[in-house]
Formats: C-alpha cells, structure tokens, sequence
C-alpha cells in the first residue's frame, strides 16, 4: 500500500509542481498554493495572485473550504511582533494584480484535523464582490526549508 501510494505521487508530481490558473470574468487567478504544514497544526495559509483585466474594480470577500473556519487575513508587525487580522474585503483594482504571499496577504485555513500533506490539492471556492464565486485547487507544496516559515497560532 505505502509502495502504491508513493509510485502515484510520483507521477502526481510533475502536474503539481507546475503553475495553474483559472479564470473568472475578467479576474484571472494564478497558481493557488498551500504549505505543507507541521503535524499539530491546527491551522494554514494559502496564496495566489490575482489579476483583474477587466475595467471595474473588483474584490475578495471571503473564500469557502471543509474547514470550520476560512477567512482573508492581512500579516502585518506590531511592535516587532507578527501578527495577523481579518479581511473583510480584500480589493482588487480594475488593471492591478494583488498577491496573497506569505507576510501580507493570505487564506487562512483554520480548525484543520488532519495536517496539509505536500502534493495533496484543497479546493476552495474563492468569494469575489462582483464576479461571484469560483472554486480553485490549491496545491500543497513542499516548504523548502530556508524559505519563511508562516506557522502561527489564533
Ligand atoms: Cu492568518
């Protein structure tokens, strides 16, 4: 079983490593991805960047997933402390591209039982003000070690 297991995500890999978009009206939604996380983590982060190519100004107003809770949060320091706060509305401007990117914006998934597993997808169904709502896989990668680690407790 575990030998079956890792031959099929072997030959997963290739198609999670690279880039995936989806579109949505004028709103093009670029590589939505996750951290694997520690095995006690009780919650995570997802990014993406989206574009609005359309003309009028747009925005993220929440995101749906089989959490007990998602919501927009924004990073941000507080006295050399980092911290974290909900985001109501997350504007997209007409012609602009808004990165969710560890240390600003992201998804955060909250209430997890099971911790994200690399090459693992979770879909979510992303809220958008005027286009409505579309649902995307995130993909969960792999931390590469040196990068930031985003793990942080509510
Ligand atoms: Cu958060």
């Amino acid at each position: 079983m575990k030998t079956l297991l890792a031959a099929t995500l072997a030959l997963a890999l290739p198609t999670f490593a690279a880039a995936h978009e989806y579109t949505l009206g004028g709103l093009e939604i670029d590589h939505p991805m996750a951290f694997e996380t520690a095995a006690t983590a009780k919650s995570g982060g997802g990014y993406l960047a989206i574009t609005n190519t359309g003309e009028s100004d747009d925005a993220l107003i929440g995101a749906k997933a089989d959490f007990p809770k998602v919501q927009i949060h924004e990073s941000y320091e507080e006295d050399g402390v980092a911290r974290m706060r909900h985001v109501e509305k997350l504007e997209i401007p007409a012609g602009e591209t808004v990165e969710l990117a560890p240390g600003g914006y992201h998804v955060m998934f909250m209430g997890l039982s099971d911790p994200f597993e690399a090459g693992t997808e979770i879909p979510v169904t992303l809220v958008f003000e005027k286009a409505g709502e579309v649902e995307v896989m995130f993909h969960v990668e792999e931390r590469s070690g040196d990068g930031h680690d985003h793990s942080h407790d509510h």
